[in-house]
């Protein structure tokens, strides 16, 4: 499954889960030797979702390598092929036909095919992870592990009718009371005769929409709704309710999630619903040292578990979109998220390149029409630690910003600043977020002295801390505190700096770096990177808590005791 719910009725589903034939391709042959239409022997099998450096002798391959699973199916109006992520480009031939080609690691795309033979099918996919400075995103500088792969489910959808909902973003909101959704839909004929169906759309089961759309011969329309729903139950963490919705069209059926809540800017503050939000969260990179980005569902779950458990309410996804079933349950436990791109480290340069900007609009215009339906989110994240104190670095939050309110005007934008008093891009944004090291990479603020500057540079905007943390190896004790790298180290830091982010009554709230230890880049950051992990993690990356993750939990439940209740 690719979310924690049916996405769909109409349509037959089958997850290509399993084995698929494998083969890494260092010398970028398999195009010119036609591997798509005569996939070679000699390869190995490796298990998708995954990523191929879990295989023992690929920790560190980067390039294209190959993919092949043959399936069948019955008789249908129309094949759908879609992939939940490739990381990073991906192109695709079904029985030795290119169907295209897809660039970012975390997002979905598909294929449709009308009218396909019923019977055995090969899909080959070849997949490039090659990370680079002048175009890839993220690019070669990075404090994550480059893993290649199929990380996210791939699922085959046998359609029944010859129209199809292709595409769906679904913006909640509540307006002086009133609930609503602007639904943006594609609706597609797939058929070489002109057709008119109606279009019906159901609300926690209630019809609030049906009307007739008329396509021409294999044409595709768009439709933006207004959907006004009264009042209804509002999300909130405390009590994160939700609603399914459901689009029909002709025979075809599609199934959302949505919640309802308001988000505002207030001065300093940000509401939700009225309320001031008060984040208490942690970063959170999708990886598992046995799983790398492809993380089962149950540790996820028992992430978030563990989370709550901190007396924490909120977690940031850095440094790019979630795994969709994250995003879920984020919505059903009431976790507050904000979701990011992978745009981390660029500098003036590179962002100057078109490439560069080009796939990270592109990137942002994924996310937002993927997740906007997510009541869980609160805010989207445009990029973390690049130029931003450059007119080249302005030039790319201003057109980023300008996508994300276009696509979706009910949520604040941000990005994560590492230089917060030299930075020129913040009039941009809703939300100021900076990231900072004191106590581990500097020592020349402290964190009031240092928001206390901040502010004076932002005027009365909201501020959130997006990273603060030092590094502590799990079973690395001292008896001495002020022992760099040791677990004593660690719990000092974080939680002195905790508590002084706890005290500052106008602060949004803040993310710790980070939940876990997670596999950092071998190369440029391996020498700063003990066992080429990054070493913040309140827990180690088996997700052993370390004296930190205590300590923590202790000063929250004292300073917020039963304010995020264990689930
Ligand atoms: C930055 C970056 C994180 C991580 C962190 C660190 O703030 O955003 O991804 O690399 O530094 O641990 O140094």
């Amino acid at each position: 499954m690719h979310r924690t719910f049916r996405t769909s009725t109409s349509r037959r589903q089958t997850y290509l889960d399993g084995f698929w034939d494998f083969i890494t391709d260092p010398d970028d042959v398999g195009v010119d030797q036609e591997w798509y239409a005569a996939f070679p022997k000699g390869g190995r099998q490796v298990y998708v979702p995954g990523v191929w450096n879990m295989m023992p002798g690929n920790l560190h391959y980067e390039g294209p390598a190959w993919y092949r699973k043959r399936f069948e199916i019955g008789s249908c109006q129309a094949l759908r092929v879609q992939f939940a992520a490739v990381t990073h480009l991906a192109n695709v031939w079904l029985d030795g036909e290119l169907l295209g080609e897809h660039y970012g690691g975390f997002l979905p795309f598909g294929f449709v095919l009308p009218a396909p033979e019923p019977g055995r099918h090969e899909l080959v996919v070849r997949v490039d992870n090659t990370h680079d400075m002048v175009g890839s995103l993220p690019s070669a500088n990075l404090d994550w592990a480059r893993y290649g792969g199929i990380p996210r489910p791939v699922w085959l959808e046998e359609l029944a009718s010859s129209v199809l909902i292709a595409s769906c973003r679904l913006v909640p909101d509540v307006i002086s009371g009133q609930c609503q959704i602007v639904a943006s839909l594609e609706l597609q004929n797939l058929c070489d005769t002109p057709l008119q169906e109606t279009l019906t759309i159901l609300v926690g089961g209630d019809e609030v929409f049906a009307e007739p759309v008329a396509l021409a011969p294999n044409d595709t329309v768009q439709r933006v709704l207004k959907l006004k729903l009264g009042s209804r139950a509002l999300w909130s963490p405390e009590s994160p309710a939700l609603y399914y919705v459901e689009l029909r069209f002709g025979g075809d059926n599609l199934f959302e999630r949505v919640g309802f809540r308001h988000l505002e800017i207030n001065g300093s503050q940000v509401l939700m619903n009225g309320a001031p939000l008060r984040i208490r969260g942690v970063n959170r990179h999708d990886d598992h040292p046995d799983w790398g980005f492809a993380i089962p569902e149950p540790i996820t779950l028992r992430d978030l578990d563990l989370l709550r458990d901190l007396g924490m309410n909120a977690l940031r996804t850095a440094h790019y979109p979630s795994d969709e079933r994250m995003l879920d349950l984020c919505d059903e436990r009431g976790i507050l998220v904000i979701e990011e791109i992978p745009l981390s480290g660029f500098s003036a340069s590179q962002l100057a390149i078109d490439m560069i900007a080009d796939r990270a609009c592109a990137m942002l215009w994924g996310m937002i029409q993927r997740d906007a339906g997510h009541p869980a989110i609160w805010a989207w994240s445009l990029l973390n630690e690049c130029g931003t104190d450059t007119m080249e670095g302005y030039a790319v939050v201003e057109r980023l910003s300008a996508t994300a309110r276009d696509l979706d005007p009910s949520r604040p934008i941000t990005y994560a600043s590492k230089d917060a008093l030299n930075d020129i891009c913040f009039s941009l944004v809703d939300l100021v977020t900076v990231n900072a090291f004191f106590g581990w990479y500097s020592f020349d603020f402290t964190w009031p002295a240092y928001l206390e500057r901040v502010r004076r540079r932002i005027g009365g905007k909201p501020l959130l801390v997006g990273e603060f943390g030092a590094e502590g190896l799990y079973g690395f004790r001292s008896l001495e505190e002020n022992v760099m790298w040791s677990e004593e180290y660690q719990r000092k830091v974080v939680c002195e700096s905790a508590a002084q982010l706890l005290e500052q009554d106008d602060l949004v709230g803040f993310y710790v770096w980070q939940f876990c230890d997670s596999r950092s880049d071998s190369g440029i950051h391996a020498l700063n990177r003990p066992r080429t992990f990054n070493n913040k993690g309140l827990l180690d990356e088996y997700r052993r808590p370390k004296l930190v993750f205590y300590a923590l939990r202790d000063l929250l439940n004292r300073v917020c005791p039963q304010q995020f209740p264990l689930l």
